[in-house]
């Protein structure tokens, strides 16, 4: 024990000490790449114990996502493909912080007596993007994770997603077998999905379904794995893929391209601005591919977004047709879907008129896990295109268990498989919606026109201090500073349709600041408005 710590102290002194406090936020440690190499070596540490004290397994993806180039990031996934437990975001913290990294040590070998962390074998999945950081925070880690005991195993350039699916499948198998496991798995399970769905409907013809798809892969990881399925397809498959931004130079990562730009910018991704693109369906992935928008350029050239709501609701609604055609009640299976403040009001109302459950949830998948798993289908998104769709499959095998015969009910199994069950992912979800759209006959513009948002934008200001600001649970009003808040209440009476609300973002040091209203002019008119006010 002693050697271990003293080797592991020797080996912590070589990476640079940042003086700063890092926190675990919503999406894991995130700040500039080149601050977070101890952070790195020491999350290999604790990922290893945290496999120690749990069934032997832990997940890292090194990535900042969405971010500018120069960030990176590192989340930390437990055996069951899910999100770091919160007690283990804690223990994160202070073992990254620790000033006295021996002590810590010492007090969680106390702590967790019974796993003999120093002598128990933990592994550690790891998976980075194509950041310039990446390598170098991906050595650091498994460095970590080699000085506490434990092994890692290396996927290298996957998608975060991917690499949720892979601890998943490592989790399940056992330590015993995790050399069977292949990063192509993840390609190979999905197209085989995808691939099972088509099958059930091969005869139906369509009209207005667009077999070819234009996908801005952000220059990120995404391309890689989504061309490994465009190649399992093979040419003959229903799907065209044709690939834009999917350059791998860390430079242009997310520069001017990518769902995060689209969403947020509300512009046209570069290499997407020419009129040849009109009426034809296009999607952009984020950096690490865990994040879809839809869009397409309307006859006036307008950009035309399909935001994780309408995604969503598009899905949510296409199982409860399912559901009801196959006369299986909201007592048998239950069905929500879990949204954010962000939501437009126009699809709540929507979801209301269709008879969908809906849920508000504070920002973070985290979050919106656990009304999830209160349902027997729950889906959860956010507009900026996370989402996923997750079905107790036990539970809907008994419940279908006397309907198999029946077309309605293998759609329903085969279209629930489509999805990434541990997180939301831009390549399952893209699969996922083209099933979709292709039984439904359905085009771009069809989907668009499932109900008409009012115009909406989010904006940042940077503040002194954004922990002044406080939120109710659901974070669509603010407690603290209270005059602000009436201020609101009273600025979106003036506009038709108004909606707006300020939080303090949990990935940046700014406020949030979000805006809706049935026009343009009003929406910025209120956007601008609440803006003054805050300064
Ligand atoms: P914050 O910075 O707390 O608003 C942002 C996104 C979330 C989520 C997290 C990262 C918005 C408004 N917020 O959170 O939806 O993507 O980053 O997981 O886009
Ligand atoms: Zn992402």
């Amino acid at each position: 024990k002693d050697t271990m710590i003293k080797r592991i102290l020797a080996a912590d002194s070589n990476y640079p000490v940042i003086d700063r406090t890092f926190s675990y936020g919503t999406a894991g440690f995130r700040t500039l790449g080149a601050h977070l190499e101890k952070v790195s070596f020491r999350a290999g540490i604790l990922s290893a114990i945290r496999a120690k004290v749990s069934n032997g397994l832990t997940g890292v993806m090194v990535t900042a996502s969405h971010n500018p180039k120069q960030d990176n990031g590192l989340k930390i996934v437990e055996a069951d493909g899910s999100m770091l437990h919160p007690d283990w975001e804690k223990k994160a913290e202070i073992l990254i912080n620790s000033k006295n990294l021996a002590q810590t040590l010492y007090d969680f070998d106390q702590e967790f007596t019974a796993h003999n962390i120093f002598e128990h074998r933990g592994y550690v999945f790891v998976g980075q993007d194509t950041r310039e950081s990446s390598q170098r925070l991906s050595d650091a880690l498994r460095n970590g994770a080699f000085f506490i005991g434990s092994k890692t195993i290396n996927y290298g350039l996957v998608t975060t997603p991917q690499l949720h699916f892979l601890t998943e499948k490592g989790g399940k198998i056992g330590q015993a077998r995790y050399d069977e496991i292949k990063a192509n798995d993840y390609t190979e399970f999905f197209t085989a999905q995808f691939q099972n769905f088509l099958a059930l409907i091969k005869d139906q013809s369509t009209t207005k379904y667009q077999n070819e798809l234009y996908l801005d892969c952000a220059n990120g990881i995404g391309s890689v794995q989504m061309k490994k399925v465009s190649e399992l397809l093979g040419t003959d498959s229903d799907l065209k893929v044709h690939f834009f931004n999917d350059d791998l130079i860390p430079d242009k990562l997310n520069e001017e391209c990518g769902a995060e730009f689209v969403h947020k910018d509300q512009k046209f991704p570069t290499h997407f601005e020419d009129s040849s693109f009109r009426g034809k369906k296009c999607a952009s992935f984020d950096g690490d591919a865990d994040r879809l928008i839809l869009f397409y350029r309307d006859e006036n050239d307008k950009l035309v977004l399909i935001d994780g709501d309408k995604q969503f609701v598009l899905i949510s609604m296409y199982v409860k047709d399912l559901l009801s055609k196959l006369g299986i009640t909201e007592d048998q299976m239950s069905l929500v879907l879990v949204q954010t403040a962000y939501v437009n009001s126009r699809a709540t109302r929507y979801l209301k008129e269709k008879g969908v459950r809906n849920e508000l949830c504070p920002t973070g998948v985290k979050n919106a896990h656990p009304i999830v798993l209160k349902y027997d289908i729950g889906a959860n998104d956010e507009p900026n295109g996370h989402g996923t769709i997750v079905a107790k499959m036990d539970k809907l095998d008994q419940v279908l268990a006397g309907h198999m015969d029946k077309i309605e009910a293998q759609k329903l199994r085969a279209v629930l498989l489509i999805s990434n069950m541990c997180v939301g992912d831009a390549i399952a979800n893209i699969l996922l919606l083209e099933a979709i759209m292709r039984d439904l006959d359905m085009s771009i513009q069809d989907f668009a026109l499932i109900y008409e948002e009012n115009p909406s934008r989010n904006y940042k200001a940077v503040v002194k201090d954004r922990t002044k600001f406080k939120v109710i649970w659901d974070e669509t009003k603010l407690t603290q500073p209270i005059e602000l808040q009436e201020k609101i209440d009273q600025l979106i009476t003036t506009v038709e349709e108004g909606k707006a609300f300020v939080r303090p973002s949990g990935t940046e040091d700014i406020l949030r600041i979000y805006s809706e209203a049935r026009t343009h002019e009003q929406m910025e008119l209120l956007a601008q408005q609440i803006l003054e006010e805050i300064k």
